[in-house]
């Protein structure tokens, strides 16, 4: 079958001209650093099932189990590295005059790469948190916090509350953005999926990143099937040098002597 490249010519156009981008990021940004992604071929839910893994009833009813596929998860995190999709979307940072980071990703990679403000929406697996009282703390100092309760992975489950802070955000970002990113998400866990909907309502050119079609690509501005890793350098890299640019441009002459 005849491969034809998209023609970019107009995203770039835009994107040399945009004041703020935000990009929602999801699980398919980490599947090439070999994190597996919840849905789809090879996708976490064929093996396990969400109700008896991720829902506050399912830690009630047994803790051991819960904690036992986090700490595998934990395991697979420990050997891997942020990858090209993720060192993109952190260059990414220098290009333009707003650039906010929205994941529903727990893994940290995008801090790993260099993404210094993420926002995430579903928590952060690295951490543990107090069940009861909500105190926060590091690994591995036993399952019980100092007030009774029991530790647990300091994460967002079905039918669980998003951080406000981090919700509210993201929500005033898509909406206040001319360039919007959705990148290796299904699209389909509320709330995060409504943000590339309230981006298009709002007036940005969305770009999707996903090898399979999903609810977002007959809405997207353009949508371009294939992996993050392939495409976010390809997306990033020419605007990073056009940035280059304009910083040396905009920086004051200085005499040779001044730097001697
Ligand atoms: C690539 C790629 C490559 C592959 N490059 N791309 C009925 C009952 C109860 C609740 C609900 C209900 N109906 C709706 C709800 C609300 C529920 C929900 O949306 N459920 C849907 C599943 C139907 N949402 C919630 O409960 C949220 N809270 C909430 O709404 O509170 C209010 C409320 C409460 C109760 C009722 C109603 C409202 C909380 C959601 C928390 C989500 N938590 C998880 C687990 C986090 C902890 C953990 O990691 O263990 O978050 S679930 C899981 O899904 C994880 C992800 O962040 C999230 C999104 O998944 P994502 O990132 O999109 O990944 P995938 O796997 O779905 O997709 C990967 C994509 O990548 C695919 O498209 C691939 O093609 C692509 N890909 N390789 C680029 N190389």
């Amino acid at each position: 079958m005849e491969h034809t490249e998209p023609d970019l010519s107009h995203y770039f156009e835009v994107a040399r001209s945009v004041k703020h981008c935000a990009v929602l990021t999801g699980a398919g940004v980490s599947a090439e650093s070999g994190m597996p992604t919840f849905r789809g071929e090879g996708g976490l839910w064929k093996e396990f099932r969400p109700e008896e893994l991720a829902t506050p009833e399912a830690f009630a009813r047994n803790p051991e189990l819960v904690w036992e596929w986090y700490d595998y998860r934990r395991g697979i995190l420990e050997g891997i590295e942020p990858n090209e999709g993720h060192r993109a979307l952190a260059a990414a940072e220098k290009v333009f005059d707003i650039f906010t980071l929205i994941t529903q990703n727990v893994d940290g990679l995008h801090q790993s790469a260099g993404s210094s403000d993420v926002i995430e929406l579903h928590g952060n697996i690295r951490r543990d948190r107090c069940n009861i009282c909500d105190a926060c703390r590091g690994e591995g100092e036993g399952r019980q916090c100092r007030c009774g309760g029991p530790y647990r992975p300091d994460v967002v489950w079905f039918g669980e509350s998003l951080p406000q802070d981090a919700i509210a955000r993201g929500f005033e970002a898509a909406g206040s953005s001319d360039l919007f990113f959705s990148i290796g998400t299904s699209t389909q866990v509320y709330p995060a999926e409504q943000l590339p909907f309230v981006a298009q309502d709002a007036g940005a050119f969305v770009v999707e990143v996903n090898p399979e079609p999903t609810p977002l690509t007959p809405l997207a501005t353009l949508s371009l099937r294939g992996p993050s890793g392939y495409w976010m350098p390809r997306l990033i890299d020419p605007l990073l040098d056009a940035a280059q640019d304009t910083a040396l441009d905009a920086a004051p002459d200085t005499a040779c002597e001044d730097l001697v």
